[in-house]
């Protein structure tokens, strides 16, 4: 069993998302990172940077204490291995799925969260829980600057998925990975998803599988909680007609 400590974010849905695909047995545990929870002295103790996602695997391979991992993309690797799947053996392949792991997480991932935070999301991830505060960031040259920034990551990307299926060969960790920033692409000032046909496709066939379905659901009831039109663009969902 695996403890699975998130809320309904991108980098938590990346997780959410590969224990479904997966069929591993876990437990969500919620982390109100909105009341400071991942500062607690008992989340910390897991995940010592104090953020979300992590795991604490209490049935790792081979026995023995549990094993807790935080950083999404490290979770992902974990997972791959513990399930044996979804990370290609052969290793022309696995470097393929890794390094566009790699750029998916130091790359488009944080580019497309500053995106949001200078055009008028949250704050960037500067907290330490310790009185710190920080104003939200603003200014035009910034926001501009990460929204073109954002565009052409979505258009590299674009590019890579022309007469592809997947990402690389297989579907595989790093498909779980970039999907969930596909969703709130309005966020991220790239607008509907018109201009990049590749990338739709891929972004709605990964949208219909069920156990893609399963992982962006995770907490209804926080989800519920969101501001409407926040949620719209967040999840990429209908507004009602009016
Ligand atoms: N590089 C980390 C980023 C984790 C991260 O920034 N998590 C956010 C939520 S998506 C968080 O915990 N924010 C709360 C905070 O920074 O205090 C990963 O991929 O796991």
């Amino acid at each position: 069993m695996i403890d699975f400590y998130a809320m309904p974010t991108p980098n938590c849905w990346r997780v959410s998302i590969a224990l479904e695909e997966m069929g591993l047995d876990y437990e969500y545990r919620r982390v109100d990172i909105a009341a400071g929870e991942q500062f607690e002295p008992a989340y910390r103790a897991i995940n010592p940077i104090a953020k979300i996602p992590a795991i604490r695997d209490r049935g790792p391979a081979g026995g023995g204490e549990p094993i807790q991992v935080f950083e999404s993309g490290a979770i992902l690797l974990y997972l791959a291995e513990k399930a044996g799947r979804f990370l290609p053996e052969d290793t022309r392949e696995r470097f393929d799925v890794l390094q566009w792991l790699m750029w998916d997480l130091s790359g488009f991932g944080p580019y497309l969260g500053m995106c949001h935070a200078f055009n008028g999301g949250s704050t960037p991830n500067v907290g330490t829980g310790e009185g710190q505060e920080v104003a939200r960031p603003t200014g035009k040259e910034a926001a501009d600057y990460f929204g073109a920034k954002s565009r052409d990551l979505y258009a590299l990307l674009e590019a890579r998925l022309e007469g592809r299926e997947y990402i690389c060969n297989d579907y595989s960790i790093v498909d779980m990975s970039v999907w969930p920033h596909i969703p709130p692409h309005r966020l991220y000032t790239v607008g509907d998803l018109g201009a990049y046909p590749n990338l739709r496709r891929w972004y709605e066939a990964l949208k219909a599988r069920p156990a893609v379905q399963r992982g962006f659901g995770i907490d209804p009831e926080v989800l519920a909680g969101l501001p409407a039109g926040f949620r719209r663009q967040l999840r990429d969902e209908e507004a009602p007609a009016s």
